[in-house]
């Protein structure tokens, strides 16, 4: 054999993975380096990559945390007996949810072992475009070479680019395994990891800010985005809008003080001191980290992801390397999520392996924000619906409700509401749905595919609700944006 290998896989995260178990299922030689680089603070973690150690999953369990927290309160409404204070304990949490993801950090490894993938725990870097230099903990330096190769290596936060933030501030990479509890804390950035995490810090009891520097949930639809944004205030979440850091230093009271000036030009400058600073203002992608310009792979220029060709075998993943693809949140221009990595890269191994020609699609990817009122879509924002068919020719059906599970403890006014985009021109199909309310993931999970098979506004009111739902409600939606009715639920 010419090669080491016949597929050696950058990045064992969910796309990495993913690709890499299903290559060697289908007889392939095949080797996935994994390895992570600690953050400026020094946290680290086992394989898997971002979704299962600093992402979706410990993500998914806090905000859990936080709607046990208010589920507690619920509770007593409905008879329960409990004690009149609560507190929660962050130590707890943090190691429970530490020991859950190192069972998985095990399941993993122990997997590509039983499949037959070489597991090499090292930074590969491109050498040439056959051939990578591995550098293990150790320092170990040895090389690997392959005939076809995929890069899978993710993303990691950005900073600001200011003095002792690297000292002073952390990132989603150190939240969740934080030893101690975090305190009063400042989150910057608003899009979904920024109000995500705000939004259980606060469950959790902490007196919790977010800097916004323009617009919250950007991609997202805005009126849900702005929904939840008055969600979360009400629950006290605090939010500075227009304005960014500027200065950050070590306090007298040995907290962190943080200046912050308008994004408008103005200069009035505000501060306040905070326990915990974290940064949530994107990630950017580690391709020039692995080499990618020794192989010669094109990046954007702006966001520095892999550049897919869309022709041969490797159809969109292809790099203009032929041997050399990009899955995940590496390659440009497609949705940073994990269901996307692993779909993409199970198409691709069995393409590159010639099982089959099928390619991944990334059209009406649905997704799920779990903010305290989650929010959950698929298709087109309400933007994005005017931006492609013209505001005339959409309309909107909406309506706000109050999910029946609050409504004996008495909370939730605005805990729910959902909308259907729909385009006039072609017999009203559906061009976006989305749902703010209690399980939003799980229900758009099951309305996407109705996007997917081309549902039309007549087929949604077609189908037959269950009774008592909140998703019911999408078969029922009669009020129009554009007749200005009142779009609460009556009664
Ligand atoms: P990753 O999972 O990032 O894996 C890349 C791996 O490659 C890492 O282990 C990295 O250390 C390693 N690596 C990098 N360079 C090298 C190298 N040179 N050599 C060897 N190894 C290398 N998505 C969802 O679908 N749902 C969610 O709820 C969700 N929540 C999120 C919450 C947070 C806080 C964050 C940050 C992300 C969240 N995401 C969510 C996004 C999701 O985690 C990513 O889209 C997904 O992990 C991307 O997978 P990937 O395989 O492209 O990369
Ligand atoms: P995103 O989606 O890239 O959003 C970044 C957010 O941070 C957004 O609100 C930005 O505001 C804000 N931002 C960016 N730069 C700055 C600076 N310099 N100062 C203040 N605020 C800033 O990042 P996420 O971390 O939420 O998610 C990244 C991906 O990771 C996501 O797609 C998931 O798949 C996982 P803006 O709207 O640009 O004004």
């Amino acid at each position: 054999m010419q090669y080491d290998y016949d597929l050696l896989v950058i990045g064992g995260g969910s796309g990495g993975l993913a690709a890499s178990k299903e290559a060697a299922a289908l007889g392939a030689k095949v080797a996935v380096c994994d390895y992570v680089t600690p953050s400026p603070k020094g946290t680290t973690w086992g394989l898997g990559g971002t979704c299962v150690n600093v992402g979706c999953i410990p993500k998914k369990l806090m905000h859990q945390a936080c709607l046990l927290g208010l589920a507690v309160e619920d509770a007593k409404s409905f008879g329960w007996k409990l004690p009149d204070e609560k507190t929660h304990d962050w130590e707890t949490m943090v190691n429970n949810v530490q020991d859950y993801i190192s069972g998985l950090n095990f399941r993993y490894r122990t997997e590509l072992r039983t499949k037959k993938v070489d597991y090499l725990n090292a930074l590969a870097v491109f050498v040439d475009e056959h051939t990578v230099e591995l550098t293990d903990r150790k320092g170990n330096v040895s090389r690997k070479t392959a005939e076809n190769f995929i890069v899978a290596t993710g993303g990691r936060p950005k900073y600001l680019g200011i003095p002792n933030e690297m000292e002073l501030c952390i990132t989603s990479d150190d939240l969740f395994s934080l030893s101690s509890p975090p305190g009063k804390t400042l989150v910057v950035g608003a899009s979904y990891v920024a109000l995500e995490c705000a939004g259980f810090l606060r469950g959790l009891n902490y007196d919790t800010t977010v800097m916004m520097r323009s617009i919250p949930l950007r991609g997202f639809d805005q009126q849900c985005a702005e929904m939840i944004c008055s969600y979360m205030e009400e629950e006290g979440t605090k939010f500075i809008r227009g304005c960014i850091p500027a200065k950050i230093e070590k306090a007298e009271s040995g907290k962190i003080k943080v200046f912050w000036k308008p994004t408008n030009g103005g200069d009035t400058m505000e501060s306040d001191e905070y326990d915990t600073v974290m940064l949530a203002i994107g990630r950017y992608a580690l391709t020039e980290q692995c080499g990618v310009q020794n192989a010669g792979i094109k990046t954007d220029p702006s966001s520095k992801k892999i550049i897919g060709t869309g022709t041969g075998v490797g159809l969109t993943e292809q790099s203009n390397v032929d041997h050399i693809y990009a899955i995940g949140d590496v390659l440009h221009g497609y949705p940073e999520l994990t269901p996307v990595a692993i779909q993409a890269g199970i198409l691709l191994a069995r393409r590159i392996f010639g099982a089959s020609s099928k390619a991944m699609d990334y059209e009406k990817v649905p997704t799920a924000v779990f903010t305290p009122v989650e929010y959950g879509c698929v298709g087109l924002s309400e933007e994005d619906a005017i931006a492609r068919h013209g505001e005339e020719n959409i309309e909107v059906y909406h309506q706000s409700f109050k999910p029946l599970e609050l409504t004996v403890p008495g909370r939730g006014d605005n805990a729910g509401y959902l909308k259907v985009i729909v385009d006039k021109k072609d017999n009203e199909r559906v061009l976006g749905m989305h749902y703010l309310g209690w399980g939003a993931g799980e229900i758009m999970q099951g309305f996407a595919i109705a996007l997917k098979l081309r549902a039309t506004k007549e087929d949604l009111d077609e189908l037959v609700g269950i009774h008592p739902t909140s998703a019911e409600l999408f078969t029922t939606l009669k009020v129009t944006k554009s007749s200005g009715l009142d779009f609460r639920q009556a009664g």
